[in-house]
């Protein structure tokens, strides 16, 4: 195993709380889990990804944590952990958790010390501000800066103990710690390293482009007709970035082998992403941009901004080119926070299995390491929310109160846009079968089941060679036994074309050409040597045969492999 491995694999990630349901109480946990390894290495991935299992009081379901070093009674217990653990390992496959230390829950003693009294050692872990000068402390507008909270409501939050401010810049129950302070940093390290060597295999770290702040925390600027700033200037890939990622790769990476990490990093740029990336700089392994995911969003949140396929092969061409030399791309669609990716880039009705196949076939074709979301391999779809009601997610509530009720928006607007791009869509319970509650439980659901779960299921798609889970397995399976799959270059083709995305990828002797089809329209693909490419090794596609212009079918996706002679 060389010390790049995770260019060759494929990481599957599972959110607990809607994966499978061992205990009936209606929120999935470990149990249920190792229920289902022998499904997830059928698939053939490589690496799984558990979103957040820690002690916590769910206010963000996990991603506010009360205890960093054991596991909520919820989703189980350590011992029911190591149990998973060897069981992934046992099938040759990897675990990787979730790190969430941009924040803490309010619940974690570390900021329960904090916030007792201003002269507690565990004070300056967090961040404290008094009111704004002049100000009654309290009294809205006199929060220390002007910037909002990503769930709705201010950044910061009063507390009258000390009459002091507190900054989260996510909910209210999620404090930021304060990582200018070096016994947080030694105390996160010292957990990593608890885990690593309890035998999980890496992590991926939450946010983890936010934790370094300008300590001056100035205002950001105020958009007209909102009701908060945007601070992020001051916090994204902030002045100590990446002295705290070296560092931390020194106190908990260094010496050990066979390890992933990945950073989530909104707002993060390409050439911040060669930084992080750079193996030489030994920071991070890949890091998950948001560029793509990001494409259909316009300067008003709630307006619904259609896909732009040409916008899309930018972005992602970008970050190919970017990353050719130095560095390495994660590739993902879908992840717990986004819709889902049938719904939003394919067609979910009479094209859903072809759309969700060439969506996956493009996807898994670039250089980088593929992620595959629960569900997607099923080409599971958004779910139909007939109110606001029907949403669990804090930030879908958050931001419906602050739209309507502090900007005046219409709730049936902003409902228009949380039913297309709301996370609860990637959080119904995994449908594994056409049963009442999918399989996921045999109590009551914590979210509701999508109700397509009749036909769209796990049992359905194991059974059905022709299914989008096998598409998926083939996926894998391609990047696992073609070495121009993991480490050809990239050459993007046909950028100004609206309905095709196509590219090549060479190694040696090798070009693969990959062309999918993002409409319901018959096209031609334009490119030179058409003829030849058509009457190459037609490696992988989701219908039958193109003809031999290369003209494709509505969602159509190919992929074409040829040797090239010396
Ligand atoms: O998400 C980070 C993040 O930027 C989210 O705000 C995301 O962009 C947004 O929800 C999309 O609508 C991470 C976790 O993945 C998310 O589940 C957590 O809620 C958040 O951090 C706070 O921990």
């Amino acid at each position: 195993m060389t010390d790049q491995w995770w260019k060759q694999a494929v990481v599957y990630q599972i959110y607990p709380r809607s994966f499978a349901d061992a205990d009936s109480d209606g929120v999935g946990d470990l149990r249920g889990i190792i229920g289902h390894l022998d499904y997830l290495a059928g698939l053939g991935v490589d690496v799984l990804w558990l979103s957040p299992i820690y002690p916590s009081p769910q206010d963000d379901n996990g991603y506010d944590i009360s205890d960093y070093q054991n596991v909520d009674p919820l989703f189980g217990s350590l011992e029911t952990f190591d149990e998973l653990l060897a069981g992934v390992h046992a099938r040759g496959m990897k675990l990787v958790m979730d790190l969430v230390v941009n924040h803490s829950s309010d619940e974690h003693p570390w900021f329960v010390e904090s916030r007792s009294s201003t002269d507690n050692p565990k004070r300056d872990w967090y961040w404290w501000r008094p009111a704004r000068a002049g100000l009654e402390p309290g009294t809205p507008g006199a929060e220390p800066t002007n910037w909002g909270s990503a769930f709705g409501g201010p950044a910061w939050e009063y507390d009258e103990q000390t009459g002091a401010y507190y900054l989260h810049l996510f909910s209210k129950k999620q404090p930021d710690l304060n990582w200018e302070n070096p016994e947080v940093r030694q105390a996160v390290y010292a957990m990593m390293r608890w885990w690593l060597d309890r035998g999980v295999d890496g992590f991926r770290m939450d946010v983890i482009n936010m934790i370094s702040k300008d300590p001056a925390l100035p205002d950001g600027k105020l958009p007209t007709g909102r009701a908060y700033a945007d601070g992020s200037a001051s916090y994204i890939d902030g002045p100590r970035i990446h002295e705290f990622l070296h560092e931390m790769h020194g106190e908990v990476f260094q010496g050990r082998a066979g390890l992933l990490t990945v950073g989530e990093m909104p707002g993060v740029t390409v050439d911040e992403a060669i930084r992080y990336t750079d193996p030489a700089r030994e920071e991070v392994d890949m890091v998950f941009q948001f560029d793509h995911v990001w494409a259909d969003r316009g300067p008003d949140p709630w307006l619904l901004m259609p896909l732009q396929l040409t916008t899309l092969k930018a972005i992602f061409g970008r970050w190919q080119a970017g990353l050719a030399d130095v560095g390495w791309n994660s590739l993902y669609w879908n992840n717990h926070d986004q819709p889902r990716v049938v719904s939003r880039f394919g067609d979910d009705s009479a094209y859903r299995v072809e759309s969700a196949k060439m969506l996956g076939t493009v996807l898994h074709l670039h250089r980088g390491t593929p992620y595959v979301y629960q569900g997607e391999e099923l080409g599971m779809t958004n779910a139909p929310f007939r109110s606001i009601e029907d949403f669990r997610d804090i930030e879908a509530l958050g931001q419906y109160t602050d739209a309507v009720t502090k900007e005046g928006r219409s709730p049936e607007e902003v409902l228009t846009v949380l039913r297309a791009r709301g996370r609860d869509n990637a959080r119904t319970p995994m449908q594994w079968d056409a049963s009442p509650q999918a399989g996921f439980t045999t109590g009551t659901p914590w979210l509701a089941v999508n109700p397509n779960h009749t036909e769209i299921n796990a049992a359905a798609a194991v059974a059905d060679p022709n299914s989008v889970y096998h598409h998926y397995r083939k996926l894998a399976e391609l990047r696992h036994t073609e070495p121009a799959v993991v480490d050809g270059d990239f050459t993007m083709l046909l950028p100004n074309d609206e309905r095709l995305y196509a590219f090549t990828r060479r190694l040696d002797q090798t070009e693969l050409l990959v062309i999918g089809n993002f409409s319901a329209e018959t096209v031609r693909a334009e490119i030179d040597d058409a003829a030849a490419w058509a009457a190459a090794e037609l490696v992988l596609t989701n219908t039958a045969a193109p003809t031999d212009d290369l003209t494709l079918g509505p969602w159509q996706a190919v992929v074409y492999r040829r040797m090239l002679s010396r």
